[in-house]
C-alpha cells in the first residue's frame, strides 16, 4: 500500500481506478420526464432540450475514449435517466442498489442485466435498508456514504456487508438538510481533491483531502464529476468553472436545466466504471 507523506492516510492499490473509467452507462430520457421527483416544483421539464443536453452528456463522456451504454428510455419510471442511483460500480464488483424513492425501486431490476454482463461479482442491498448511488463517494481512501432522506443507516450496514472483501473503509457522514444526496453537494476531482459546497464541507467530513469550494451562490455546481482527464460541469456557473480551471483541469460544461428541474445533476446521469478482467 502506498503512502501520501503529506497526508498520512494509506493509499489503496486501486488508486487510478476512481479517476479513469473504461465505461459508462446512461439512459435516455423518457417522455414520463415530466412526472418526475422533485423536491420543490419550478415546472415541467422539457424533453426536447432534455434530450439535446443528455446527448451533450454522452458526447463529452466519449469524447475520453471510453465505452458508453446507452440505454432505452423507461417509461414507466420517470426518473430512470438518473441511473446513478440504481448501482456501485467498483473494480472488484458491483452491487445492485434499493432506492429510498418508492417509485424507483423498479429501476435496479431495469439496469441489472446491463450490469449483470459486465460483473461477474454483482451483488445486492438486502432489505430493509434502503441506499442511492447519490448518496455515495468513492475516493482512494474509502467509500463515504451520506445518510440523507433516501439511504438510511440499514444501507449503509447492507452495503458495507456487500463490499466486505474488496479492501474499503465504509464511512458514514452526513447530507446537509434539505439536499437531495450527498453527491448533490460534492465531486471528487482527484485522488485527493473534492470540489464541495461550503456548506457540506463546513461538516468536517472531509477532514485530510484538499477541498475546493463552488463559488457562493453556484452551490449546484458541486454536481460535477471527473470522468478520465475530464471535470464535465453544468453549464451556467461561470465562478467555479474558472476556479477549476485555473486548479489546472480540463473543465467542459454541459447543459442541466432540465435535469436540474427535477434535482439531477452531472453526476446522476451515468454510472462510471472500468468492468474488472
Ligand atoms: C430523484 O428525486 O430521485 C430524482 N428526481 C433525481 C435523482 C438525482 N440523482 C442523483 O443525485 N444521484
Amino acid at each position: 500500500m502506498g503512502r501520501d507523506p503529506n497526508l498520512q492516510i494509506p493509499i489503496r492499490p486501486h488508486v487510478r481506478s476512481v479517476l479513469r473509467f473504461t465505461h459508462a452507462i446512461t439512459r435516455r430520457p423518457s417522455a414520463s420526464i415530466t412526472q418526475g421527483l422533485r423536491a420543490v416544483d419550478t415546472g415541467a421539464p422539457n424533453l426536447d432540450r432534455f434530450l439535446q443536453d443528455h446527448a451533450d452528456y454522452v458526447t463529452a463522456l466519449r469524447s475520453t475514449g471510453a465505452v458508453v451504454i446507452e440505454l432505452p428510455p423507461l417509461d414507466a419510471f420517470p426518473d430512470a435517466v438518473f441511473v446513478e442511483d440504481t448501482a456501485l460500480c467498483l473494480p472488484e464488483g458491483a452491487v445492485l442498489m434499493r432506492p429510498g424513492a418508492p417509485s424507483r425501486l423498479g429501476e435496479v431490476a431495469e439496469m441489472a442485466p446491463s450490469l449483470r454482463a459486465l460483473y461477474p461479482d454483482l451483488r445486492e442491498i438486502a432489505a430493509p435498508g434502503h441506499i442511492e448511488g447519490g448518496d455515495i463517494l468513492t475516493t482512494e481512501r474509502e467509500i463515504l456514504v451520506g445518510l440523507s432522506a433516501r439511504t438510511d443507516a440499514a444501507g449503509v450496514a447492507a452495503l458495507t456487508d456487500a463490499v466486505a472483501g474488496w479492501g474499503y473503509d465504509v464511512r458514514v457522514v452526513e447530507t446537509p438538510p434539505d439536499i437531495l444526496h450527498f453527491k448533490t453537494d460534492c465531486a471528487l476531482l482527484d485522488g485527493e481533491t473534492i470540489l464541495s459546497t461550503k456548506r457540506l464541507a463546513d461538516s468536517g467530513c472531509f477532514t485530510g483531502y484538499r477541498v475546493i469550494h463552488v463559488a457562493d451562490g453556484e452551490e449546484a455546481a458541486a454536481n460535477a464529476i471527473r470522468f478520465n482527464d475530464l471535470v464535465i460541469c453544468p453549464a451556467g456557473f461561470p465562478k467555479t468553472a474558472e476556479a477549476l480551471m485555473k486548479a489546472g483541469y480540463d473543465v467542459v460544461t454541459v447543459g442541466n436545466t432540465e435535469a436540474a428541474k427535477l434535482d439531477g445533476g452531472m453526476s446522476c446521469l451515468s454510472l462510471r466504471f472500468t468492468p474488472p478482467g
